[in-house]
């Protein structure tokens, strides 16, 4: 069963590396792609808000952030404590950063599902 599989997987790989070879030389591959990358990002950056981070508070899972509007809570910018939805996303941060996150309502309390330093 295995050396089937794996006698199947090497005569595929022979038999596509042809076609792969062609299709990379028409740029056939990149066409495909590019379009849809962008179209994915594009949302994802704009749903980021901006922030300075005033306080981190590791052992709680809280972060004190000086932050703008953020549009899908409908919050307009303020000071404010935020919790984080994993302590580990507080490793990669200080006091005085910038950084953009994306926060979501999470059992009643504003929460921060991604962050990422600004620069
Ligand atoms: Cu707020």
């Amino acid at each position: 069963m295995n050396a089937l599989s794996t006698l199947t997987l090497a005569i595929l790989m022979a038999a596509a590396s042809p076609f792969a070879l062609a299709q990379d030389g028409a740029h056939a591959g990149h066409g495909a792609h590019g379009p849809h990358a962008a179209g994915h990002e594009a949302p994802a950056a704009a749903a980021l808000t901006e922030g300075e981070v005033k306080k981190i508070d590791k052992e709680a899972g809280k972060i004190t952030l000086r932050h703008g509007e953020i549009k899908n809570l409908n919050m307009a910018p303020m000071t404010m404590v935020l919790r984080v939805k994993a302590p580990a996303m507080l490793d990669g941060v200080q006091v005085g950063d910038q950084v953009r996150f994306a926060a979501e309502r999470m059992n009643g309390a504003v929460t921060i599902v991604h962050m990422q330093k600004a620069q």
